[in-house]
C-alpha cells in the first residue's frame, strides 16, 4: 500500500481540488505529463448531501455510493481515468469510509437518506450500521474519537461485516475504474483493526489501465498527528503512508521566517517527522488547513501568501523527504466558499491563460512556473541525495542533490556568494525565473565553473526568494 505506483520519470501528486473529470482529462495530457506529475488527487468521487450555497465541504457528506457529484458522472469518471492513466498521471480517490451525511435534502445522484434516523436507502444502511449517538470533545480519548461522530456526521461501524462489505464493494468498484489508489478521509476516526480488513479485501489493481499485475493500491491515510492526543500516526503506519501534518506546520513556520532556515539543515525525523519517509505523504496546505479547517494551525502557508509559499514548495520538492503532494486551488474570501460556479450551482471550468495560470477564480498553484518547474527538477535529481549543505547561519541556505541539481535561498538579505554547486561546469537556465525556450533561458543564467563552483546572487527583493538549476535545463 506504500508504492504509488506512478511511472519511473513522475513524482508529486497534485490535488486538483473540485475540478470537474472532463477538465482533469484535459488537464492529463495537456499539461501534468509534460511536467512530470505522477498523480492527481480527486475530490470525492461519490454521491454527497447538496447543502444550500453549494460549499466546499457538502462533498464530505456521502448518501450513496453512487458516482455522480457536481464533478461528473461514472462515465465521464471512466473516461478521465483511461486518459489519465494513458499519458502516465495517476488517478487517486479521497473515499470517504468513516460516516455518512448529518445534513437533510437531496443527493448530487437524486437519491434521498434520513440521517436523523441514520437510514440511506441507496445504499442501503440503517441504523444498525451505525455506532450510538454521541459526538467528539475530547480528542484524548482514542475510543470516542473512533465511536462517536465527528462534526455530528453520522459514524459508521466498521466492525460489522456489512458495512465492511459495502466499503470493500466501493473501492473495488473505483478500482475496475482504474484507480492507482486511495487519499482515505479521516483515517484517524476509524479503528486501525477494521481498516486492515477493509484494505485486504481490496483488489489488485487494473491490468487493464497499465497497472503491473499484483500491484496493490496506494493507501494515504488522513491522520491529523502533531503531537499530543490519544491517537498516533503510528498506529496506521502499518497500514500505509500517513499524511504528515507536523511537515505543513512545521515548514510553514519557518517560511513565515518564525524560525531559521539554517535549522533545516537536519530536515526530517530529527523535526519528528515520520522515521521513514517513504511512509509520508508530505505537503505544504491543504484543502482544509488552507482555510483554517482541520490541523497544521495558523502557520501554514497558503497562495495567498504566495513569495514564501512557492519558497516553501520549492525546499519540499528539492528536499528527498516524503511523498509530496502539490495543492491547487480555486480563490475564496470565506472558508465555506464552493468552487467558482454559476446561479444553478454548475462548476465552471478553469480558463487556461497564454502564460500557463489559471482564470474564472482558479489559481491552480501547479501550473505555476516556480511550482512546476520544480517537479521537473524533483524528476532530474532522481536517486541522489542531499551534498554540498551551505548556510550563512541564518536566513539563507543553499545544497545540492548530488551532482545534478543545485537550490539556494534567501528569507532575509541579499545573498551574494561564491557557492559548490556540484554540477558539472556549463551555463544553467534558473527554473525558478525563467525557462528554456528554443535554446535560450528567459529567466537568471548561473555558469557553474570546471571545479563545480558559480557566483550565486539572489537579492531579497526579489520576485522569489529561490533559484534552482539542474543538469536537464542546461544551456
Ligand atoms: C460541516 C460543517 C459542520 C457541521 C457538519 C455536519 O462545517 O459545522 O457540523 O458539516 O453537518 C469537511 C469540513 C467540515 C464539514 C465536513 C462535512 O472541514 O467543516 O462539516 O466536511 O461536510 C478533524 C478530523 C479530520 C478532518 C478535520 C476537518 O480529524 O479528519 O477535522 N478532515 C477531513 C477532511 C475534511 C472533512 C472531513 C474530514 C469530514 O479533510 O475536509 O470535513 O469528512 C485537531 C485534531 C484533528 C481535527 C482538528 C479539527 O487538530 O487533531 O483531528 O481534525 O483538530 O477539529
Amino acid at each position: 500500500y506504500k508504492n504509488p505506483n506512478f511511472w519511473d520519470d513522475r513524482n508529486s501528486i497534485v490535488h486538483l481540488f473540485e475540478w470537474k473529470w472532463n477538465d482533469i482529462a484535459d488537464e492529463c495530457e495537456r499539461f501534468l505529463q509534460k511536467k512530470g506529475y505522477g498523480g492527481v488527487q480527486v475530490s470525492p468521487v461519490n454521491e454527497n448531501v447538496i447543502v444550500p450555497n453549494r460549499p466546499w465541504w457538502e462533498r464530505y457528506q456521502p448518501i450513496s455510493y453512487k458516482l455522480t457529484t457536481r464533478s461528473g458522472n461514472v462515465e465521464d469518471f471512466q473516461k478521465m481515468s483511461k486518459r489519465c492513466n494513458a499519458v502516465g498521471v495517476r488517478i487517486y480517490v479521497d473515499v470517504i469510509l468513516n460516516h455518512m451525511a448529518a445534513q437533510q435534502n437531496i443527493g448530487t445522484a437524486g437519491s434521498t437518506a434520513n440521517p436523523g434516523s441514520k437510514e440511506y436507502p441507496a445504499v442501503p444502511y440503517g441504523p444498525n450500521d451505525f455506532h450510538p449517538d454521541c459526538s467528539i470533545n475530547d480528542y484524548n480519548n482514542a475510543t470516542e474519537v473512533r465511536d462517536c461522530e465527528l462534526v455530528g456526521l453520522k459514524d459508521l461501524n466498521q466492525g460489522t461485516n456489512y458495512v465492511r462489505g459495502k466499503l470493500v464493494e466501493f473501492l473495488n468498484n473505483l478500482i475496475d475504474l482504474g484507480v492507482g489508489g486511495f487519499r482515505v478521509d479521516a483515517a484517524k476516526h476509524m479503528w486501525p483493526e477494521d481498516l486492515k480488513v477493509i484494505y485486504n479485501q481490496v483488489k489488485n489493481l487494473s491490468v487493464n489501465y497499465g497497472f503491473a499485475p499484483g500491484s496493490r493500491p496506494y493507501i494515504y491515510q488522513e491522520v491529523i498527528d502533531l503531537g499530543g492526543e490519544g491517537i498516533k500516526r503510528d498506529e496506521y503506519l502499518k497500514l500505509g503512508v500517513v499524511t504528515e501534518f507536523k511537515y505543513s506546520a512545521n515548514l510553514g513556520r519557518v517560511f513565515r521566517g518564525n524560525d531559521k532556515l539554517t535549522y533545516l539543515e537536519n530536515w526530517g525525523p530529527a523535526w519528528g517527522l515520520i522515521n521513514n519517509s517513504d511512509e509520508a505523504l508530505v505537503f505544504i496546505d491543504n484543502h482544509d488547513n488552507q482555510r483554517g479547517h482541520g490541523g497544521g494551525g495558523d502557520m501554514v502557508l497558503t497562495y495567498k501568501n504566495s513569495k514564501q509559499y512557492k519558497m516553501a514548495t520549492a525546499f519540499m520538492l528539492a528536499h528527498p523527504y516524503g511523498s509530496t503532494r502539490v495543492m491547487s486551488s480555486f480563490d475564496f474570501k470565506d472558508s465555506d466558499q464552493g468552487p467558482p460556479q454559476d446561479a444553478q450551482g454548475n462548476i465552471i471550468s478553469a480558463g487556461i491563460n497564454n502564460d500557463d495560470t489559471c482564470s474564472n477564480g482558479w489559481i491552480c498553484e501547479h501550473r505555476w512556473r516556480q511550482i512546476y518547474n520544480m517537479v521537473v527538477f524533483k524528476n532530474a535529481v532522481k536517486g541522489t541525495e542531499i551534498e554540498n549543505w551551505w548556510s550563512n547561519s541564518d536566513q539563507q541556505i543553499a545544497f545540492s542533490r548530488g551532482n545534478k541539481g543545485f537550490v539556494a535561498f534567501t528569507n532575509w538579505g541579499d545573498l551574494n556568494q561564491d557557492l559548490k554547486t556540484g554540477l558539472p561546469e556549463g551555463k544553467y537556465c534558473d527554473v525558478i525565473t525563467g525557462n528554456i525556450i528554443n535554446a535560450k533561458c528567459t529567466g537568471k543564467i548561473i555558469e557553474v565553473r570546471k571545479n563545480g563552483w558559480a557566483r550565486i546572487e539572489l537579492k531579497a527583493n526579489e520576485e522569489d526568494g529561490v533559484l534552482a538549476i539542474h543538469t536537464n535545463a542546461r544551456l
